[in-house]
């Protein structure tokens, strides 16, 4: 069966990087099934989906964990900061038996998440620093560690 990839990017944390989490979902599609598209979806704003679609919290947040519980890797965008994003990781991580890469762009005057940089490396949980032009390496260097 192929992988089974959770992406975790910032909706409600802020939409910024919104593209370069669509170039980063078509990535991985090369790796395995995308289980959360829709977190590269322009029409998903901070304030809810374009579309109107009437979806609680509740729903969201239990549609994700029961995802989350599906997927083998968990691939996480954390540079623009994100409540959702961090609690997938580590929920992720309690659950056991999923690979988590973390990708972060360093920038001026910011520091990432201690929760998230001090991660206890191995082959199946990395923390990697990154450029917007550089992701492909790093996803082959990742995937092909498994
Ligand atoms: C769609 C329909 C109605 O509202 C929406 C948008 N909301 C979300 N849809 C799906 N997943 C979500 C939504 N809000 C947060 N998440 C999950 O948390 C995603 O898997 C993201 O990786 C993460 C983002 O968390 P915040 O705290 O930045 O919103």
């Amino acid at each position: 069966m192929s992988r089974q990839i959770y992406f975790c990017g910032s909706i409600r944390g802020g939409r910024q990087d919104v593209d370069l989490y669509g170039r980063l979902v078509a990535a991985l599609r090369r790796y395995g099934t995308v289980l959360t598209e829709f977190v590269a979806d322009p029409n998903v704003t901070d304030m809810g989906s374009n579309e109107g679609t009437a979806t609680t919290d509740r729903e969201i947040h239990d549609r994700d964990v029961r995802l989350l519980e599906e997927c083998d890797t968990i691939v996480a965008e954390v540079t623009q900061p994100s409540l959702g994003v961090g609690y997938e990781i580590g929920r992720g991580i309690a659950m056991g038996g999923r690979r988590v890469l973390c990708l972060y762009r360093p920038q001026p005057d910011k520091r990432l998440s201690a929760m998230i940089r001090g991660l206890p490396p191995s082959k199946d949980i990395q923390v990697v620093d990154y450029s917007a032009d550089s992701f492909e390496q790093v996803l082959s260097d990742f995937f092909s560690a498994a």
